[in-house]
């Protein structure tokens, strides 16, 4: 259980030894979690407890950890309240499922799974899901060309959500169309339907038959674009989070309209929506003054996300169902001929929330550990650990948070250290891939200097597990505790530190007491995990030799894991 401490302070109860920081809990939200029987509905798992009725100065008289690791409160009127483990971990932000971002590299490992399996396999169905999940997209192939086959398909996992169009429509040339979509004109990448309240989650598109000649799609991530603004023009990053836009469809039968910003961001900042929509774009609202702003920072961003390094292209053929997050995901398709073959898709639209649920019923079904880390596969190992590959090679030219030297040449110079001392295979595997972690959060790159834990070992070894056995997962995922339990152990060792990792060490808690050092060392992969901190800490060398990255792949496909 390590050593959790619980104390209460003016506001509420303070716990420490959780991972990352003390986590602090308000004492009127510990109250309304209690889930004993009288504030709980035992059947239904509802509140019998109304939170209005709660007192929102309410502290605990006490506090105190039991022997399974849970937080036990009593209450002023002597009530108590015991709150598991899990639950305690559930409130530390680790383990929350972040997108993985993508550009044109995806190209070579595109989220492909087949129909007949993710029907037939609970397993197949959730890695198909958690692709769209972490992706944003994913095809499904093999999918019978029938008619309404995409609204079964969005029952797979949820249920239809009928809009306007109806509950599914057909996408091809209609005479007189009230929507651009029912042409054969080229469409820029766009989400679609802003104008719609709510906008739908997904969508789905179902391939019934296809043009010889264009009618590709081309797919962008939005959440990468965004934060690509982010990062080169902070200030039309923000214009773009800030100003609502205005969206607009009418025919005959409705006229739907909108406003909304083109970048949503949750409260610490994350970007959680991205809408486009050229053809029922209405304008930015408010002061005129903002408004060459808004489109100064909106052809930037355009810009970003049309820019071929950014999208992958695919042409569906007849069975191919394409399933998107309509807040993430732009889509385009290229014009085609409307003569020549004929193109027609079946689309429909569903709700993300209800592929979100249906991953964590599937988890529990599965027996999986936790609703957001999916078992693997045999050909998507292969897949991930080309793709992990890929990452390096696109990004790794990115600075080394305050090192001299990039990305790539740290995870080569660690993987390279580790070879060189014989270690085996896999430990090699986790040295090139321990910090995969800093290119799976989105928080920026000086995160540590505004006081933030990027927590890149939980997100790393959280991924590698997905594709590697735990040899190469848990030495990364233990490699900052490493980094503790040596501050610890060998007093000298804060000498060999870089000044970064000094700071970072200080956001991921400091040095271990005695009693975390000892209960580290004993853990499974500990050693592999102090070792490959070594290696880390020296792989630091501006302009040090060593071999490319490809003499590392067949060690990273042979380890992936099959099955
Ligand atoms: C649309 C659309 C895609 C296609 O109708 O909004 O994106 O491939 N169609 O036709
Ligand atoms: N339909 C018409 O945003 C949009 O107008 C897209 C696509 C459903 C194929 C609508
Ligand atoms: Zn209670
Ligand atoms: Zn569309």
């Amino acid at each position: 259980m390590g050593n959790v401490r619980a104390r209460v302070t003016g506001d509420g109860v303070v716990i420490e030894g959780l991972r990352g920081a003390p986590l602090v809990l308000a004492g009127p939200s510990l109250r309304s979690a209690c889930s004993c029987a009288a504030c709980r509905d035992p059947g239904s798992g509802q509140n019998l407890l109304d939170p209005a009725l709660i007192d929102p100065a309410i502290v605990p008289t006490s506090v105190a950890i039991d022997v399974d690791g849970a937080l036990v409160a009593v209450w002023p009127d002597g009530h108590e309240s015991r709150h598991a483990r899990a639950w305690l971990d559930a409130r530390t932000e680790s383990g929350v499922p972040r997108p993985l971002l993508w550009d044109a590299m995806l190209q070579d490992t595109l989220p492909h799974h087949d129909h007949d399996a993710a029907r037939a396999d609970p397993a197949a169905l959730y890695r198909f899901l958690a692709d769209v999940r972490d992706r944003g997209f994913a095809i499904l192939g093999g999918v019978p060309c029938r008619d309404a086959e995409v609204e079964r398909a969005a029952e797979l996992f949820w249920y239809v959500r009928e809009t306007n169009y109806g509950r599914h429509f057909d996408v091809l040339v209609k005479p007189d169309p009230n929507n651009l979509a029912y042409t054969a004109r080229a469409l820029p990448g766009h989400t679609d339907n802003p104008y719609a309240e709510p906008v739908p989650g997904l969508q789905l598109l179902h391939c019934l038959a296809q043009s010889d000649e264009g009618g590709d799609n081309t797919l962008a991530d939005g959440f990468a674009a965004a934060e690509r603004l982010r990062r080169e023009d902070r200030a039309a990053f923000d214009v773009l989070a800030r100003v609502p836009v205005a969206y607009r469809f009418s025919d005959a039968g409705a006229d739907l309209r909108s406003e909304r910003p083109v970048i949503q961001c949750d409260r610490v900042g994350r970007v959680t929506v991205v809408h486009v929509n050229d053809r029922s774009f209405r304008g930015p609202v408010g002061p005129a003054a903002e408004a060459r702003a808004f489109y100064a920072a909106y052809r930037r961003f355009i810009g970003l996300v049309r820019d071929p390094a950014a999208m992958v292209r695919i042409k569906l053929a007849p069975g191919d169902l394409l399933v998107m997050d309509n807040r993430r995901t732009l889509h385009g398709r290229a014009a085609y001929e409307a003569g020549r073959g004929l193109r027609h898709l079946q689309g429909c639209y569903a709700d993300a929330g209800g592929l979100a649920s249906k991953l964590r019923v599937l988890a529990r079904e599965l027996g999986y550990g936790h609703a957001d880390t999916g078992l693997p596969g045999a050909d998507r190992e292969r897949d991930a650990a080309e793709h992990l590959l890929g990452i390096l090679a696109r990004r790794g030219d990115e600075s080394y948070l305050g090192e001299p030297i990039s990305q790539l040449e740290h995870a080569l110079q660690a993987a390279h250290a580790a070879e060189l001392a014989g270690a085996p295979m896999p430990l090699v595997v986790a040295a090139l891939f321990h910090d995969v972690g800093h290119f799976l959060h989105d928080l920026p790159e000086d995160c540590a200097e505004q006081g933030l834990d990027s927590r890149h070992e939980d997100a790393g070894g959280a991924v590698l597990a997905r594709t590697f056995g735990p040899e190469v997962a848990e030495p990364v995922r233990l490699h900052v505790d490493a980094k503790r339990y040596l501050a610890s152990a060998e007093p000298w060792y804060l000498g060999v530190l870089s000044e970064a990792s000094i700071l970072s060490l200080r956001l991921q808690g400091g040095p271990f007491d005695d009693v975390a050092r000892a209960a580290f060392k004993a853990r499974p992969h500990a050693e592999a995990a102090i070792a490959l901190r070594r290696w880390d800490d020296a792989a630091k060398v501006p302009g040090a030799a060593t071999p490319g990255l490809n003499h590392y792949r067949p060690m990273v496909l042979a380890t992936a894991r099959a099955g």
